[in-house]
């Protein structure tokens, strides 16, 4: 097997492990965004597996590079794809959604290693990266900031102010990736404030812009291999998600963005996330 087809095994079977992950937690907690973490599991697994240069060890490593999961309901994913890049043991995922858990419906920057800025209040993570992204070329830093956002928050002026900023400033060192899965919390985001044309939009804000498909690991890994796109301009990849993607019967429905799996419903996601054995399936 060539090397490229190694990694795009591991990055297969890593996120099928945190999609199980994501299903598992929130019906035992019953309560989590499961739509919005299934739609960004592929993004953020090519980012940790193969792209960031981060050290589970050495979580606060001055020169790590830095990732603010902007759209914070998503956070199931990310503490998976933490636990399973050895930030923390995968075991303690099954405590979240309990009394006293450092893992919240949405995620404390200080309470989780490797979670950068607490984030939940929508339209607030790409001003917080492009201050981080200033701040390092101001220190001389060549750590590079990525911004996870939802399309939900394209809507919100705040987005558009940062975007201004980070091209003011000429913060090629910033990416923003946008989770673009076509839904929000009640319906589909063009019926509720249309966002296109979009990347139209970021290039008048004068971003260097890519589109990809948010779940092809060979298109993701080009992509962000290739970042900065241009000298002095801040970049962002518009990712083309499906919302729940993995488990048939959430993909694309609005109602999976915060419903909690039946117990039905769970061995069904389980079995189509492909079990190891029956034992695994039916226990939550
Ligand atoms: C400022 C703010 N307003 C409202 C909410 C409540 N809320 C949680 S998720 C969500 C919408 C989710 O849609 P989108 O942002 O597109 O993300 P997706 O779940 O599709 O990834 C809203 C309005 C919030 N978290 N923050």
């Amino acid at each position: 097997m060539s090397k490229q087809n190694r990694l795009l095994a591991r990055l297969e079977k890593e996120a099928r492990n945190v999609r199980r992950d994501i299903v598992r937690i929130i019906t035992r907690a019953g309560e989590g965004h499961i739509g919005p973490a299934l739609s960004c599991v592929d993004i953020l697994c090519v980012l940790y597996f193969e792209i960031l240069r981060v050290d589970p060890n050495q979580p606060n490593w001055e020169e790590r590079d830095r990732v603010i999961l902007s759209k914070g309901h998503g956070c199931t994913a990310l503490y998976s794809v933490l636990a399973r890049r050895g930030f923390f043991p995968v075991e303690e995922l099954s405590t979240y959604g309990k009394t006293g858990t450092i893992f919240g419906g949405h995620p404390d920057r200080g309470m989780v290693y490797g979670v950068e800025v607490s984030t939940g209040s929508l339209g607030h993570g790409l001003s917080l990266g492009a201050g981080m992204a200033l701040a390092a070329k101001v220190d001389h830093k060549d750590y590079r900031v990525i911004v996870i956002l939802s399309d939900g928050e394209c809507q919100e002026g705040s987005t558009w102010e940062g975007a201004m900023f980070a091209r003011m400033h000429k913060l090629d060192n910033l990416t923003a990736i946008v989770d673009r899965n076509g839904f929000q919390a009640i319906g589909r985001t063009e019926d509720i404030v249309s966002i296109e044309p979009f990347r139209e939009k970021w290039e008048a804000f004068g971003w260097s812009t890519r589109e990809v498909n948010g779940h092809n690991y060979e298109e993701l890994l080009d992509t962000l291999n290739q970042i900065p796109f241009k000298k002095g301009l801040p970049s962002v990849i518009i990712a083309h998600t499906v919302k729940g993607k993995g488990v048939s019967f959430m993909e694309n429905k609005e109602i999976w963005h915060a419903k909690v799996p039946s117990d039905e419903e769970f061995k069904q996601a389980m079995l189509e996330l492909g079990k190891r054995d029956n034992s695994e399936v039916y226990e939550k």
